[in-house]
């Protein structure tokens, strides 16, 4: 069985973050979703809307993620790869070339991100609603 890991904060789950989970799922067998604790999302300089429960909660209803795990700190990649046996890691590319570093342990795959959609531009853009 082909194992891919990803990371990341997953608020506000939209389209962009549906795209990299299915790209992502397509390049294996199982998927392994890291998502930001909401201590490490404080180091990030994010405030997420949804609480790690929730966005887990979120993730874990999403069809090609298969197992949810927290993110809590940089430094456990290399031991998440050995621990769930990952054969491929995946991030978008606004990430391209920052963990290299695991290319020793496993496959590493930055792809594209989807274009015009964010949780940031999502944030701002009802906040101009409920201004108006
Ligand atoms: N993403 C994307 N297209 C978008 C928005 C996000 O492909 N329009 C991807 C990002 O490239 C990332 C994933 O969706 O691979 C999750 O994005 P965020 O929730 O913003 O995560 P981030 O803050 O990048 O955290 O250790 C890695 C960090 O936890 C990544």
């Amino acid at each position: 069985m082909k194992k891919v890991i990803t990371y990341g904060t997953f608020d506000l789950l939209h389209t962009g973050h549906i795209n990299i989970l299915r790209r992502a799922k397509e390049l294996g067998d199982y998927l392994v979703v890291a998502i930001s604790s909401d201590e490490f999302n404080a180091g990030k300089g994010k405030k997420a809307y949804y609480t790690f429960e929730q966005r887990k909660a979120i993730l874990e209803a999403v069809r090609y993620v298969d197992e949810v795990i927290a993110e809590d700190n940089w430094e456990q990649k290399k031991e998440d790869v050995k621990k769930h046996d990952i054969d491929v890691f995946v991030m978008g590319d606004d990430w391209e070339g920052k963990f290299d570093f695991l290319q020793e342990q496993c496959e590493v795959v930055y792809l594209p991100r989807t274009e015009g959609i964010s949780t940031t531009q999502i944030k701002k853009d009802l906040n101009q609603k409920s201004n108006a």
